[in-house]
C-alpha cells in the first residue's frame, strides 16, 4: 500500500543525505532506506470532496466475518444502521450471561468503509433494552467520536454524519456511564477505515477481538453470572476471551484456512482493563499493521494490542494443524478463556515442520468442544442430573486436566504417576478423601497396586465444585467399576472445611 510513494521519497532521503554523504545512488536503495515511512498526510489529506454516485448501505459482518473489500475508487456516502440488544448468552459452557451487544455479537458487528467516506450512522436501541447507549467510534473526528450525538434510549434511534478522514482500524465502543461497565459487558466493535487504494489482497479475513470479564462467580462457575463491579474496579478478570464466549473459536469453531493461503486477522482489544500480547502459536506474523495504523513491522512473534486498540496481522501458511490464538499472558489463556484455534487443512511439508501433534497435552479440554459439561450444567440446573451426564462431562474434563499426569486411560506412568483406573488406592478410600486429593493435592509415599510411589501431586483447587464432582464420579464410575457418584455439596463441604493454603486457588 505504500508502493507508490516509495519512488519520490527516495530522491528526497537521498537528496537530503547527499549533504553529509556520498554514495546515495538512486537504482540502489539499501534495506534500510526501503523501510523508511512514507507520510500518509494524516486527516489532512484524507479528504477526497464530496461523496460521489447513490449512497451506499454497509454491509454489516458477525465475528468472526469481515465484510468485502470496497473495492470503490472515489468517495461514497455509507449508511451504517447498527442495532443495540441486551442478550443472555454462553460465556463459557453452562455459564450465561448479559452481554450488551452492538449488533448481537460480542464484539459487535464490523463495519469497512473507505478513507474519505461520509458515513451516515444510525445507532438503534432495541425496544427490549433496559439501558440507553450510545457509540464512540475511534475513528471519527470530533468530539465524543460520536458518543454525543448517540445518546439513545430504549426504543429510540440516533443518527450522525462523519467523513472517514484517517486511515485505520478503529475500535468503536459504547461510552455511556458507567463507561467501564458497558464495555466490560460487550460493547465494542471494529470499524476498518481502508486506504485508498485499499489493502493488500489476501485470501481469507478474519474478525477477532479480546475482552475480559467480571462476573460475581469464579471462571467456569455454572448457571447466570452477574456482572462483578469490584472485580472491574480491581482489575481483576474472571475471563479473558476471544469473540464473548471461551470457545468461540474453538472445535466447529475454530477459524478455517488451508495450506498456501495468505491469512489476515483484524485483531482488536476492547478491554477494559487489559492490555493483550496477542500471539498465534506455531506461527510468525509476516506482516503487523501494529496499532492499527499505517505502517507495518515484519516478522513478528507477539505483538501488543492496547485496552481500546486494534491491530492487522498478515501470514501465509506453510503446514496444516492447529494453531493457537491466546493472550501470552499465559494464565489469561489456559485459566481464564483466552484461546482460539485456526484450522489449517492440507498437504504436510516434512522438510519445514515434522509432524505429530501435541494438541491433547498442550491444550487439555481448551482444544475440544465441551458439550457434555453444558448438558451436564443444564440438567444441573433443572435438578435432572443423572451420572451418565456427569461422567460424560467428567470425561471431558478429565482430558487435559488429570490426564496430563494420569495418562488418557488413566493408566498413570509407572514409577511416576499411579494409575487411576482400577486403582486399589481408590478402593480403599471414601469419595471425601478422594475430593481431598483433588483440592488439596498429595505428596508423601503411597502404594497404589502394589506399585509404590512418593511424588507430589499439586492442588487443584481451582477446578469448579461441579468440575470435581464430574471428573471424580468419572473416574470412580467408568475406571473404577461403578463405584458411587461425587456430587457438587459433597465437594464444598470438604472444600469448605479445608483452609487453603497461602497461593492456592480459593
Ligand atoms: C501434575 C500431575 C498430576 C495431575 C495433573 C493430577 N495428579 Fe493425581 N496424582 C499425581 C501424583 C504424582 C500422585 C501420587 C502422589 C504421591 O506420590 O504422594 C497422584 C495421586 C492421585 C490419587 C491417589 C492415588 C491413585 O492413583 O489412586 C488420586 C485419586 C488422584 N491422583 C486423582 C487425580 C485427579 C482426579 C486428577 C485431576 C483432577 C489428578 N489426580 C491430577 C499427579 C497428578
Ligand atoms: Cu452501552
Amino acid at each position: 500500500m505504500q508502493r507508490a510513494l516509495f519512488a519520490p521519497f527516495l530522491a528526497t532521503a537521498c537528496l537530503a543525505l547527499a549533504v553529509g554523504l556520498s554514495g546515495c545512488q538512486d537504482n540502489a536503495p539499501s534495506q534500510a532506506q526501503a523501510a523508511v515511512p512514507v507520510d500518509t498526510g494524516g486527516s489532512l489529506k484524507g479528504d477526497f470532496g464530496p461523496p460521489q454516485g447513490e449512497p451506499i448501505q454497509a454491509v454489516l459482518t458477525s465475528p468472526p466475518h469481515v465484510p468485502p473489500a470496497t473495492n470503490r475508487d472515489h468517495p461514497a456516502k455509507v449508511i451504517v444502521d447498527l442495532e443495540v440488544r441486551e442478550l443472555d448468552m454462553e460465556i463459557a459452557e453452562g455459564v450465561t450471561y448479559t452481554f450488551w451487544t452492538f449488533g448481537g455479537t460480542v464484539p459487535g458487528s464490523f463495519i469497512r468503509v473507505r478513507q474519505g467516506d461520509t458515513v451516515e450512522f444510525r445507532l438503534h436501541n432495541h425496544p427490549d433494552s433496559k439501558m440507553p447507549h450510545n457509540i464512540d467510534l475511534h475513528g471519527v473526528t470530533g468530539p465524543g467520536g460520536g458518543a454525543s450525538s448517540t445518546f439513545t434510549a430504549p426504543g429510540h434511534t440516533s443518527q450522525f454524519t462523519f467523513k472517514a478522514l484517517n486511515q485505520g482500524l478503529f475500535v468503536y465502543h459504547c461510552a455511556t456511564a458507567p463507561v467501564g461497565m458497558h464495555i466490560a459487558n460487550g460493547m465494542y466493535g471494529l470499524i476498518l477505515v481502508e486506504p485508498p487504494e485499499g489493502l493488500p489482497p489476501v485470501d481469507k479475513e478474519f474478525y477477532v477481538m479480546q475482552g475480559d470479564f467480571y462476573t460475581v462467580g469464579k471462571y467456569r462457575e455454572k448457571g447466570h453470572q452477574g456482572f462483578d463491579m469490584q472485580k472491574a474496579i480491581d482489575e481483576n478478570a474472571s475471563y479473558v476471551l476471544f469473540n464473548g464466549a471461551e470457545g468461540a473459536l474453538v472445535g466447529d469453531n475454530a477459524i478455517k484456512a488451508n495450506v498456501g493461503e495468505h491469512v489476515r486477522l483484524f485483531v482488536g482489544n476492547g478491554g477494559p482493563n487489559l492490555v493483550s500480547s496477542f500471539h498465534l502459536i506455531g506461527e510468525i506474523f509476516d506482516k503487523v499493521w501494529y496499532e492499527g495504523g499505517t505502517r507495518y513491522q515484519e516478522n513478528v512473534q507477539t505483538t501488543i494490542i492496547p485496552a481500546g486498540g486494534a491491530m492487522i496481522a498478515d501470514f501465509h501458511l506453510e503446514i496444516p494443524g492447529s494453531y493457537v490464538l491466546v493472550d501470552h499472558s499465559i494464565f489469561r489463556a489456559f485459566n481464564k478463556g483466552a484461546l482460539g484455534i485456526l484450522q489449517v487443512a492440507g498437504e504436510e511439508d516434512k522438510a519445514i515442520y515434522s509432524g505429530k501433534e501435541v494438541d491433547s497435552v498442550y491444550l487439555g479440554d481448551k482444544a475440544v468442544s465441551q458439550k457434555p459439561v453444558r448438558e451436564a450444567a443444564a440438567a444441573a440446573a433443572s435438578g435432572k442430573l443423572t451420572p451418565a451426564q456427569q461422567v460424560a462431562a467428567g470425561k471431558t474434563l478429565y482430558n487435559g486436566t488429570c490426564s496430563v499426569c494420569h495418562q488418557d486411560n488413566g493408566q498413570g506412568l509407572p514409577g511416576v504417576f499411579p494409575p487411576l483406573a482400577g486403582s486399589d488406592w481408590i478402593a480403599g478410600h471414601s469419595a471425601e478423601e478422594m475430593i481431598a486429593v483433588v483440592l488439596n493435592g498429595l505428596s508423601g509415599p503411597v502404594k497404589v497396586n502394589g506399585e509404590d510411589y512418593n511424588s507430589v501431586m499439586p492442588p487443584m483447587s481451582q477446578l469448579t465444585d461441579d468440575e470435581v464432582a464430574n471428573i471424580l464420579t468419572f473416574v470412580r464410575q467408568e475406571m473404577n467399576s461403578g463405584a458411587s457418584s461425587v456430587n457438587k455439596k459433597d465437594v464444598a463441604k470438604v472444600r469448605a472445611s479445608t483452609p487453603r493454603g497461602d497461593g492456592a486457588a480459593h
